[in-house]
């Protein structure tokens, strides 16, 4: 069962001048960074909110470290902007069989990894009217491996 908004997937050129956009204008503050190599991105989570599932909703704001990765192929042809939502739940694997099951396509066979330890994958936006979504289970700590 789908019970968040977990985050909301913002691409950017530049993530530090992107982070104090956010950090000076609404006063959100880091709460993780990190590399995703397979990703192919330079990230940063602020936390938004805690949600009554017990997890949390972020904003992710991700540079491409790789013109030819998901986002920095995304930039090139759109600019900056929002790139994915993302809905959390407590179990990514039976949530992507169950929708896969309603004919939308599943990017992954497995979940891979995604921010601060989670497990994630992804729906393709021409299934869901456009929209690039992402399923995510969060760590059981989020942020505490970094
Ligand atoms: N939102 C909506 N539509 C998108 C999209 C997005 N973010 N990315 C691509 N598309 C659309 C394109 O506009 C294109 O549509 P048209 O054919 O009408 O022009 C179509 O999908 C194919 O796009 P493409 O540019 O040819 O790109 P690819 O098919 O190579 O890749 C996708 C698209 C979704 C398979 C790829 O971006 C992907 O695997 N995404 C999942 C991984 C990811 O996004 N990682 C970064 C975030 C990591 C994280 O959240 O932790
Ligand atoms: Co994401």
């Amino acid at each position: 069962m789908l019970t968040r908004i977990d985050h909301i997937g913002i691409a950017c050129r530049d993530l530090d001048e992107t982070v104090a956009f956010y950090t000076t204008t609404y006063g959100f503050e880091v709460f993780h960074t990190e590399i995703n190599e397979e990703q192919g991105v330079r990230e940063a989570m602020l936390k938004i909110n805690e949600t009554s599932d017990g997890g949390a909703s972020y904003l992710q704001l991700l540079e491409p470290i790789r013109e030819d990765s998901a986002v920095g192929k995304w930039l090139a042809k759109n600019g900056e902007g929002v790139h994915h939502i993302a809905f959390g739940t407590a179990d990514v694997d039976g949530d992507a069989a169950a929708i896969a099951g309603k004919g939308v396509r599943v990017l992954y066979d497995e979940p891979r990894r995604g921010s601060m330890g989670s497990r994630i994958t992804f729906l393709h936006p021409k299934d869901c009217h456009g929209v690039l979504t992402e399923l995510v289970t969060a760590a059981e700590n989020p942020g505490a491996e970094h």
